[in-house]
């Protein structure tokens, strides 16, 4: 076996189902995809004699060689070694990395299988190459995988890689495709490491054109997604509480001269409420849950809020059609997963959501947010009084800690609200008790900072800021007037205050923002 260094980057796995074949021959697809700019092939058939396996895995061979790339074999070592092929790939119940590695000596490439941070440490120490860290999405070219893992699970096994000494490739598989490579890389991404590369079986294999689809998707994992920002502001990371709320009145005063669409996918309950909201800050709302629609609607440089507070079948089809267009638009997108752990279906949805798409920010309450986290058990701290024992440090490690895992902005509402993006986490303490006496109050937030978003993409957590602030404060101000005997009449001097406050800070006065605490 010849050493060379390997470019993990686009890694095809190939399969012999005829359903992906459809009658062409798997040495031919793979020389196309070769041409493409595949940078290593793993030949992988579970059913072949072995005579013939050999014969493949030479024509194969004979491919991969004249692009001067690796050919890995799946799982047999002897197949590997008769043809002379560049290294295996193991799977967990295959045989053990280190007798796969006396076999085929130092200068082999052997990867391993992985699903877990265990799994993949133990193939680091072990001396594998790299790890297939999967599976990623649920697909159907594998359908007995162990367990789904998504970004998260692979951001988790990333992180715990690059906490090793040991060097380790990593590539992710299931289900990648030309729709998600680029949002895989992006928020698998962990703080010191990134994926080397994705590896794909029918996204190639099953292309009607596999060179176009290999260019394809080579080119896409060299380019960040559209949604992908730096967080900054002018080339400048404001990193401060009291500097980012400088920026504030420009956000809301770009409200009133941007006048953005903000499209609402939202629960019957709140789409009067949303619209007046959405009007009363000069934004331009549009109320449709029709999938089929988004697509154009996405075109329009708005924003999208995803509602999930009457979620259906029909509705979860529609949310991910149109979550998909304004991903591919780089239009930003707000998940509010209402109820989201109440009930299996809506856990389920939320999962979906997430596997489907990006999003921009994700805006809930603590249980949402921990339900989101998968953390309906959270450890709890200090003396249990009754509701959540949560002191609010934990508060903010919770929005910490699902920004940093989905590489996007939190929202975690409650008394004190609480804003991260996985780096800059704050605490805002405005609102008004009337607030949460209402209906469609944490909706409209939604609204109100999916607008900000809209036209404030540079720095997300600021768009949230200004949202939050724009919308609390203006509670405030309702709740002080004298024309406001409760809840009835909070909601019409609510939609006047946000009114108002949009009209000053258009104004120049931004008096305000005093009260932001
Ligand atoms: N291994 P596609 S998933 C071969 O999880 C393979 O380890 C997986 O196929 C794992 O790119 C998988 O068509 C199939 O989704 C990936
Ligand atoms: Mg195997």
């Amino acid at each position: 076996m010849r050493k060379m260094s390997v470019d993990y980057s686009l890694y095809l796995v190939t399969d012999s189902a005829e359903t992906l074949l459809r009658g062409r021959d798997l040495v031919e697809v793979v020389k196309a995809a070769v041409k493409g700019g595949v940078t290593i092939v793993q030949f992988r058939d579970k059913t072949g004699e072995t005579g013939e396996l050999v014969r493949v895995a030479k024509a194969l061979h004979a491919v991969t060689k004249q692009y001067n790339i690796p050919l890995i074999v799946n799982d047999r070592i002897d197949v590997a070694l008769a043809v002379g092929a560049e290294g295996v790939h193991l799977g967990q119940d295959d045989i053990d990395l280190q007798i796969a590695r006396k076999l085929l000596g130092d200068n082999a490439i052997i990867g391993v299988s992985v699903s877990s941070v265990d799994e993949a440490v133990r193939a680091a120490k072990g001396g594998a190459n790299y790890v297939g860290i999967g599976t990623l999405f649920a697909t159907s070219t594998k359908v007995d995988t162990k367990s789904v893992i998504g970004t998260a699970g692979v951001k988790k096994v990333l992180g715990a890689l690059s906490a090793m000494d040991e060097k380790v490739s990593a590539v992710a598989i299931g289900g990648v495709n030309l729709s998600n490579v680029q949002r895989v890389i992006y928020q698998s991404k962990a703080s010191f490491k990134a994926l080397d590369g994705i590896a794909v079986v029918s996204a190639i294999i099953a292309a009607p054109d596999p060179t176009k689809a290999a260019k394809e998707l080579k080119g896409l994992t060299r380019q960040p997604p559209a949604f992908a920002v730096a967080n900054v502001q002018n080339g400048r990371k404001v990193k401060g509480y009291q500097a980012l709320i400088q920026s504030v009145p420009a956000v809301v005063k770009m409200l009133g001269q941007a006048r953005p669409l903000c499209h609402n996918m939202t629960n019957l309950v709140v789409q009067n409420f949303a619209a007046n909201v959405s009007l009363a800050i000069g934004a331009s709302p549009i109320m449709s849950s029709n999938g089929g629609e988004a697509a154009d609607l996405a075109r329009l440089k708005g924003s999208l809020v995803i509602n999930m507070g009457t979620v259906t079948p029909d509705g979860l089809e529609a949310y991910i059609v149109a979550l998909r267009a304004y991903n591919m638009h780089g239009g930003p997108v707000i998940l509010d997963p209402v109820g989201a752990g109440a009930t299996r279906t809506r856990r389920d949805a939320v999962n979906r959501l997430l596997s489907e798409g990006y999003f921009d920010m994700i805006k809930g309450n603590e249980q949402e947010i921990k339900s989101v986290l998968g953390e309906e058990n959270l450890q709890q701290n200090g003396v249990d009084s009754g509701g959540s024992a949560l002191t609010d440090n934990d508060r903010a490690r919770l929005a910490k800690k699902l920004a940093s895992r989905e590489r996007n902005v939190v929202l975690m509402t409650g008394p004190t609200d609480f804003l991260s993006d996985g780096e800059r986490t704050f605490a805002v303490n405005n609102g008004h008790e009337y607030l949460g006496k209402i209906t469609g109050s944490g909706c409209t937030l939604g609204t109100t900072v999916a607008s900000c978003l809209a036209i404030q993409r540079e720095d997300k957590l600021l768009a949230a800021l200004s949202g939050v602030l724009l919308f609390e404060i203006a509670a405030e101000h309702a709740g002080l007037r004298e024309d406001v005997k409760g809840p009835g009449t909070f909601v019409p001097a609510f939609i006047d205050e946000l009114y108002h406050i949009t009209k000053q800070t258009a104004a120049g006065n931004n008096g305000w923002l005093a009260a932001s605490k």
